[in-house]
Formats: structure tokens, sequence, C-alpha cells
């Protein structure tokens, strides 16, 4: 088998460990490993990207930020550039949520370009979750807060990979839309007059 499967592999198998007790936020609670995977599935497949180094840091793209792994594990099994690019899309999480989501938009533009590609997919896979599988406890609001929010991210990176940011454009299509929101929610505010 050729180095890179067997990197690639290792990436997996280390990923899916640590991972082990999560689950995603979708109401059938999914293991989370599907996630970091799903990237890789729409790099290849969707994005053609078939960069070993992309593949295994979107693999492992979230264990610094919701593992115990650290930066020097990542280093010396995976070597420093796939750990460069594992650091550069983990958030400080030491700093407010609020915070963590501007600094998000703040250094897109400063990413690595396989930073980046990294991100796109991890937005991409994020919005098809949400607009297919909303999170159980997310109501309409926070899920087009999340659509928005993603957008900025995305929009702070553009000229990356055409075809990926095509790929997020599309998913953000279906963007819920406020009016059921306000219909459900706030149905006071509801009436002709009130219409744009
Ligand atoms: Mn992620």
């Amino acid at each position: 088998m050729q180095f890179r499967h067997t990197q690639l592999l290792k990436a997996i198998a280390f990923a899916a460990e640590k991972h082990r007790h999560q689950r995603r936020k979708d109401p059938e609670a999914s293991p989370y490993i599907n996630h970091p995977i799903d990237l890789a599935n729409v790099l290849v497949h969707e994005g053609r990207v078939h960069d070993t180094t992309v593949l295994m840091a979107a693999i492992l793209h979230d264990t610094l930020e919701d593992t115990q792994t650290t930066p020097e594990e990542l280093a010396a099994l995976f070597g420093g550039e796939v750990c460069n690019i594992v650091m550069e899309v983990t958030d400080n999480k030491k700093l407010k949520k609020r915070k963590r989501k501007e600094l998000q938009v703040k250094h897109g533009p400063h990413l690595t370009r396989k930073a980046r590609l990294v991100k796109l997919a991890d937005k991409i896979c994020n919005l098809r979750d949400v607009a297919s599988n909303p999170p159980t406890r997310w109501p309409i609001k926070r899920q087009i807060e999340y659509f928005d929010w993603a957008k900025s991210v995305i929009d702070s990176l553009r000229g990356t990979h055409p075809r990926l940011e095509a790929l997020f454009d599309a998913v953000y299509e279906q963007r819920p839309h406020a009016e059921r929101w306000t219909r459900h929610v706030k149905p006071e505010v509801r009436g002709p007059h009130r219409r744009h």
C-alpha cells in the first residue's frame, strides 16, 4: 500500500479513537467521526482535492478543538504541516464563543491555502447538516444566524477554490426563511401591514 494511504488511514483511526465518545447534534446523535469523514468525502469527490496533507488535516480538523489531543501529538504522528493546518482551523477555546466566531471571519484572509480548503469543506458540511437535519435545540433563528455567519467566514476567503465555493453557495441557498421563524415564534408581528 502506498505511503499516503497508510498515513490517511492512520489519521482516520486516530480521529475515530479521539472522538469515540462524542456525538453530533442532529436528532439521531450520529457518531462524531462521520463529520470529519464527510469533509474528506466532499474534498475528494466534489472538490476533486487529492492532496493527502489536506485530507489528513480534514480528518483531524476537530481533534485539537474538541478532544484532548495536543499539537505535539499531531506533529509527532502526522508531521508539522498537517499539525499546522489543524492549528490554523482551531478556535482558541479560552475566548468567548462570540469572539471566536468573529475571529474566524477576521482570520479567513490570512489562512494558508490548505487550511482554507479544510475550512470550505467544514462549512459546506455543517450547512448541509443544519439544512437537512437541524440540531434538535436550534430554533429557526439560530439556524439562520449560523448560515449567515458561515457565509461571512467563506466570503473572507473567496478566490481559493471556485468549485468548493460554488458548493458552499449552493447549500447556502437552503438557508431557512425568516418568515417561517416569524410565523412560528412571533405570531403577533404578522399582518399585511408588516409585509415588505
Ligand atoms: Mn468541523
